[in-house]
């Protein structure tokens, strides 16, 4: 039995001073039942929680810690510069070595500005979209997540997606308004809602592989369809590669789809585990920004020295190390691995996997937008969940979610992972 009793004590005093205990709601453990595990400390591919219980890792900080916890490189470059200052409110070349490596690795990318956090990258491009075009209207899609800024924190109206509606209290009817939001991975309906108002559509935000409704891939029609709607009618491209830039591949998921898209968002991975986003793409829209153009976007942290070097040392470390292969590698392992697992105990499993993010869906599938992933079992998904943990597994804790593996994971905890899967589809199997 794990004992997590200082986890138990931890959240009981984090609940009397932060909502829910947490300050974000996607580790509060909300869909699985029971209260967060508290962690102390992580190294490689394990986490430690305040119990002392050790864990194999597949959420690394929602994707940030593609390299592992703690690498020595990231580590030593931190140390580096810590008793230099910590902030200083003035530019330091450190952004600009950042920037230099998003841009050569992105084609895209002509031109970066660096915020605090992925949503902070997503507000930015739709403010700099709706700036640049002078349009106010924009496009999301169901199941795809872009943080919490308010336009984004809407779903789509009951008059199917002419319009949309708020789904979070303190976001206003006028904001949602200008939010259309569609089903992904349908050209026809993008289509069809260009043909109707494209001329008043500022830019359509995607995730290019979601990993918001549990990893789900772009089919081909529909870039093809985003790209056709961006020529068509002027309406420009937002690629939010928060969660897959740098993830699946150093160039992110728009050089496997062949997208090139007008604006990019980044976040996780090219902070390192420190706070920074960024949002970037051709220079002539780019200097639309202030102090170089007109639309308004600061931030006393952005660029922030401890961060940027963190975010140098892992992109630097990822392009000399190259460890893609050996994700491709062992997230394949992972994923037959425990398909087998299921099928050999009758349990419906379905998964999605691009490179080193992947998801296990409770359902024979497909998944291909939210729909198909809403009619997963989250109950068994639950229950999975803590039959893992109790295994020393640390799984992301929600249905909904992508997992991540890391450069640190080798072919040992993957082999664990999967005899530990095994053990608890056989346990679901009895209890059905
Ligand atoms: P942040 O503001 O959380 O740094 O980034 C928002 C964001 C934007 N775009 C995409 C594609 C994202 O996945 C995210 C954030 N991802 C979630 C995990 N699904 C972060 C976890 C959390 O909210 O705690």
């Amino acid at each position: 039995m794990l004992n997590l009793t200082e986890s138990r004590k931890a959240f009981s005093e984090a609940v009397e001073l932060l909502p829910g205990g947490v300050n974000s709601p996607a580790r509060a453990f909300g869909a699985v039942g029971g209260n967060p595990i508290f962690i102390e400390s992580a190294e490689g591919a394990h986490l430690t929680d305040v119990d002392g219980n050790r864990y194999i890792d597949y959420v690394g900080s929602w994707g940030p810690m593609i390299l592992g916890h703690g690498h020595p490189k990231v580590l030593a470059a931190l140390e580096e510069v810590l008793h230099t200052g910590t902030s200083f409110g003035a530019p330091t070349v450190l952004e600009s070595r950042l920037a230099r490596l998003v841009i050569d690795a992105v084609g895209s990318v002509e031109m970066v500005r660096f915020v605090n956090s992925g949503t902070e990258a997503t507000m930015s491009a739709i403010r700099l979209a709706r700036g640049a075009t002078g349009r106010d209207k924009i496009v999301k899609f169901a199941g795809n997540y872009h943080g919490h800024a308010d336009s984004l924190l809407v779903a789509a109206g009951s008059a199917a997606a002419t319009f949309s509606v708020p789904n979070s209290p303190g976001v206003t009817e006028g904001t949602s308004r200008d939010t259309i939001v569609l089903k992904y991975n349908d050209a026809d309906g993008l289509l069809e809602m260009f043909s109707r108002c494209g001329s008043e559509i500022a830019c359509v935000i995607f995730e290019p592989v979601v990993g918001n409704m549990g990893c789900v891939r772009m089919t081909k029609e529909f870039c093809e369809a985003l790209m056709r709607v961006r020529e068509e009618y002027g309406t420009l491209l937002i690629c939010d590669e928060v969660m897959t830039g740098f993830r699946v591949a150093y160039a992110g998921a728009q050089s496997l789809l062949g997208l090139s898209p007008d604006l990019t968002t980044f976040g996780k991975i090219i902070g390192g585990g420190l706070p920074v986003g960024a949002y970037g793409g051709r220079k002539e829209i780019m200097q639309n920004v202030l102090p170089a153009g007109k639309v308004y976007q600061a931030g006393t942290l952005s660029g922030n020295p401890l961060a940027m070097t963190a975010g140098i040392a892992t992109l630097e470390t990822l392009r000399e190390e190259d460890p893609y292969d050996h994700l491709e590698k062992i997230s394949s392992q992972l994923e037959n691995g425990i398909l087998a697992a299921a099928k050999k105990h009758g349990i419906p499993l379905c998964s999605n996997r691009v490179g080193a993010m992947l998801t296990f869906f409770f359902q024979n599938g497909p998944v291909t937008d939210w729909d198909s992933a809403a009619r997963s079992d989250t109950q068994a998904f639950a229950k999975y969940f803590w039959k893992m943990i109790h295994q020393g597994i640390y799984f992301p804790c929600s249905q909904f979610e992508a997992m991540f593996l890391s450069a640190a994971h080798t072919e040992e905890e993957i082999a664990y992972t999967i005899d530990a899967a095994g053990k608890a589809f056989a346990e679901l199997a009895q209890e059905a």
